[in-house]
C-alpha cells in the first residue's frame, strides 16, 4: 500500500488529479484546506490538500458494477442475436444489397447501445468520498446531539446522493437541508377530536412527570389563564391510590384548579367512574408509575386502562432524557396499552434529544405533547418541529424558514 498527498484548488479538482494518477484504487482519508501559491505570504489562495493511499492489490468490482456488467452481456446477447435474425430473414428473401445495407444500419445502432451501455457502467457509483469534509462535520454535530448510528448513516446516504462535490462546499447550506430532513422525520400527533366525553389515558415509567403532565393538560384544557371562566368540563381520575401521597398530589392540583379528581382501584371500578362522568368534555386518566420491567403489574393496569373504552387515547409519557436501549424497551413493553402518541417530558434537562427524535423515528411514533419544566401549567405545549429541533446544539438552524416549513399543528380545545 502507497501513501499519497494531493494538493488543488478544490475538491473536485483534487479528485480529479488523484483518479488520473492513481486510478480507482486510490482512496481517500483526509481532507483539510489550506493557503495556496503567493510570493511571501502575498497573493495567496485557499485550496485542499488530500491525503489517501492506493493498494497494489486488485480492487474487487463493488456487486451494482457487477450487476451493470452482466446487465450489458445480456444486452448484448440480445441485440446480436436480433442482427443474426434479420440477417437469416433477408437472406431467405434474397434482396443483397438493400439487406447489407440495412443489416449495417442495425449493427451501427448495436454499437451505439453498446457504447451507451458501457458508458453506464463506467461512471463511478456515488462521487461523493463519504470522509468528506463536509460530511465527517455533519456526522459529528449529529453524534455530538446523540442521534443513533442508522439515523447517522441514513443522513450522510442522503447527502451523498444528494450533493455533488462542489455543492458540498457550501456547510451551510448542507446544514440546512440536514435540518429540513431531521424535521421531516419527526411526526406530529393529528388534533384528536372524538364524541364526549373523550377520555385521555396517560402511562409511562416511574417519575417521568406523568401527574404533573395530567395537572398541566387539565388546567389547559379546563382553566383559562385568568382561572375565572371554565373552558371545558374537565375530570381527572386517578389509578395511583397504593403510594402513601400520590392521591394526594393530584387531587392538591384538582383542589387549586377547581377540578374534580377521583380514585379507582379496579377496571369495575374505572367503568362506574367513566359512566359517571359522561357529561363531561374531557377525563384525565393518570396512572401509576411502572417500570416497564414490572410485567405482571402493567398487565393489571392494562386491564383497568381497558375499562375506559375503545374511545379512550393512550398517550405515553417518556422522558428526553431516556437513553437509547431504555427508550426502545419502554416503547415496546408498552405496547399493550395500545398508545397512539408519545408525550415528550422533561425537554429542559438535555439538549441532546437525537436518540429521541432517532427512536420515535425508526418506531414511526408520532409526538402529542411537550413539557419543558415542573411549573403547572406553564411549562407544557403541542408536539412541535420546531421545538425539538431548536433545542439541537452546533447546527446552524434558520428559525424563520424552520417554523414556515413546519408550522405548529394547533390542537385546539377538545371541543373546538
Ligand atoms: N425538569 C422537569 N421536571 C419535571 C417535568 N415534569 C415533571 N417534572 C418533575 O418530575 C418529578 C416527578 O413528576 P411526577 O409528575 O410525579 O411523575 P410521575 O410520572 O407521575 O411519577 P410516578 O407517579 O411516581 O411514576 C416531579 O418533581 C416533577 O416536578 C418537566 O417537564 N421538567
Ligand atoms: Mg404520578
Amino acid at each position: 500500500m502507497e501513501y499519497f498527498v494531493e494538493q488543488a484548488t478544490s475538491h473536485r479538482e483534487a479528485e480529479h488529479k488523484i483518479r488520473t494518477k492513481y486510478g480507482d484504487k486510490a482512496r481517500i482519508m483526509h481532507h483539510r484546506t489550506i493557503r495556496m501559491g503567493g510570493f511571501l505570504g502575498l497573493f495567496q489562495r485557499e485550496g485542499v490538500e488530500v491525503t489517501g493511499y492506493f493498494s497494489h492489490e486488485p480492487i474487487k468490482p463493488r456487486p451494482e458494477a457487477i450487476r451493470r456488467a452482466a446487465d450489458l452481456e445480456e444486452e448484448k446477447r440480445r441485440l446480436l442475436s436480433a442482427v443474426k435474425t434479420d440477417k437469416t430473414e433477408k437472406s431467405e428473401q434474397s434482396e443483397k444489397s438493400e439487406k447489407s445495407e440495412k443489416a449495417d444500419k442495425t449493427m451501427e445502432m448495436v454499437l451505439d447501445e453498446l457504447r451507451r451501455l458501457r458508458e453506464s457502467v463506467e461512471q463511478p457509483v456515488a462521487t461523493v468520498p463519504a470522509d468528506h469534509p463536509t460530511i465527517v462535520h455533519v456526522e459529528e454535530v449529529l453524534a455530538f446531539n446523540d442521534f443513533t448510528p442508522p439515523y447517522i448513516d441514513d443522513i450522510v446516504r442522503r447527502i451523498r446522493s444528494e450533493f455533488s462535490m462542489d455543492a458540498l462546499e457550501d456547510v451551510e447550506t448542507v446544514e440546512e437541508r440536514v435540518v429540513e430532513w431531521i424535521g421531516e422525520s419527526i411526526r406530529i400527533a393529528e388534533p384528536i377530536r372524538q364524541p364526549r366525553p373523550d377520555v385521555f389515558v396517560l402511562v409511562g415509567p416511574t417519575g417521568v412527570g406523568k401527574t404533573t403532565t395530567i395537572a398541566k393538560l387539565a388546567a389547559h384544557y379546563g382553566v383559562t389563564t385568568n382561572g375565572s371562566t371554565r373552558r371545558n368540563e374537565v375530570r381527572i381520575i386517578t389509578i395511583d391510590n397504593y403510594r402513601i401521597g400520590a392521591k394526594e398530589q393530584i387531587e392538591t392540583y384538582g383542589t387549586i384548579m377547581g377540578i374534580p379528581v377521583s380514585c379507582v382501584d379496579s377496571a369495575a371500578d374505572m367503568k362506574k367512574q367513566i359512566a359517571l362522568y359522561q357529561d363531561a368534555d374531557v377525563i384525565f386518566v393518570d396512572t401509576i408509575g411502572k417500570s416497564p420491567r414490572q410485567f405482571s403489574q402493567l398487565g393489571e393496569m392494562n386491564e383497568v386502562v381497558r375499562a375506559c373504552g375503545s374511545n379512550a387515547q393512550v398517550h405515553l409519557a417518556v422522558s428526553a432524557t431516556t437513553k437509547t436501549s431504555d427508550l426502545y424497551e419502554l416503547l415496546r413493553q408498552f405496547e399493550p396499552f395500545g398508545y397512539r402518541s408519545i408525550i415528550v417530558t422533561k425537554l429542559d434537562e438535555t439538549t441532546r434529544i437525537g436518540n429521541v427524535i432517532s427512536v420515535l423515528h425508526e418506531k414511526q411514533k408520532p409526538i402529542s405533547y411537550l413539557t419543558d419544566g415542573q411549573r403547572v401549567p406553564e411549562n407544557l405545549a403541542v408536539g412541535s418541529v420546531e421545538r425539538l429541533v431548536l433545542t439541537l446544539e452546533r447546527l446552524r438552524i434558520n428559525r424563520r424558514r424552520l417554523s414556515e416549513r413546519f408550522p405548529i399543528l394547533e390542537h385546539g380545545d377538545v371541543n373546538g
